[in-house]
């Protein structure tokens, strides 16, 4: 009898303990889903705090022979696009968009300085870029600098830039480049991109879109 009752006893032990196994897989699985949303969410944040900052000090020459740096424009809003002057699509398209842009960007755009900032320093030259500039709008200021100051500006701005080897060696090469248009805040902060093949109208309301909402964000700021 006494055997039997410790029997009875072991084998309620292992039943209990196999529901609790049960059960507690059970609960595993459930708050499963949950744990890998929460654990995405941490990645999202990582992701977005990791985001590496756009733009950067850099030092390069006008077409007009002035040093410009980074800090010359504080105070303006800055809209800037890398290219090359002898693309054949790309900047064209880009700084004739830019152009109409500024015509209709409406407010007064002292406070916006435009940039053309080469990839090409070999072939642009200061006065290449004045040359080929003078098919845009007036207010577009090309710079241009050495190889490594090139290197510098397009690493910190993150534009993809490739020589067409093939045709290196001569003076009649392609450069393949990401076109985008980067718009910085007065105090030389990244703001957004937008594609330069984007139309004029597009750009223009983009501009006012992105500045407006930044002014609200000011705004905010001071009255705390
Ligand atoms: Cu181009």
């Amino acid at each position: 009898m006494k055997l039997l009752s410790k029997k009875l006893i072991l084998a309620l032990a292992l039943i209990a303990f196999g529901v609790l196994m049960i059960v507690g897989v059970a609960l595993m699985m459930l708050s499963a889903p949950r744990t890998l949303t929460s654990g995405s969410a941490i990645v999202g944040k990582a992701i977005r705090i990791g985001t590496p900052t756009i733009g950067g000090p850099f030092t390069l020459v006008s077409t007009n022979g002035e040093d410009i740096t980074d800090q010359s424009f504080r105070g303006k809003w800055l809209l800037i696009f890398f290219g090359y002057t002898s693309c054949p699509d790309l900047c064209p398209t880009a700084l004739t968009n830019v152009s109409v842009a500024l015509e209709k960007f409406g407010p007064d755009t002292s406070r916006l300085q435009p940039l053309f900032i080469t990839v090409d320093p070999q072939r642009d030259t200061r006065d290449v870029m004045a040359n080929y500039l003078k098919s845009f709008d007036a207010r577009i200021l090309g710079l241009t600098g050495t190889q490594a100051q090139i290197d510098g500006v397009t690493k910190e701005y993150r534009v993809y830039v490739a020589l067409d080897k093939s045709e290196r060696d001569g003076d009649d090469y392609l450069v393949s480049h990401s076109a985008y248009l980067y718009l910085m805040d007065p105090r030389g902060k990244f703001v957004n991109v937008i594609e330069g093949k984007e139309d004029g109208d597009a750009i223009a309301a983009w501009l006012r879109k992105e500045i407006a909402a930044w002014l609200r964000k000011e705004m905010t700021r001071s009255k705390r």
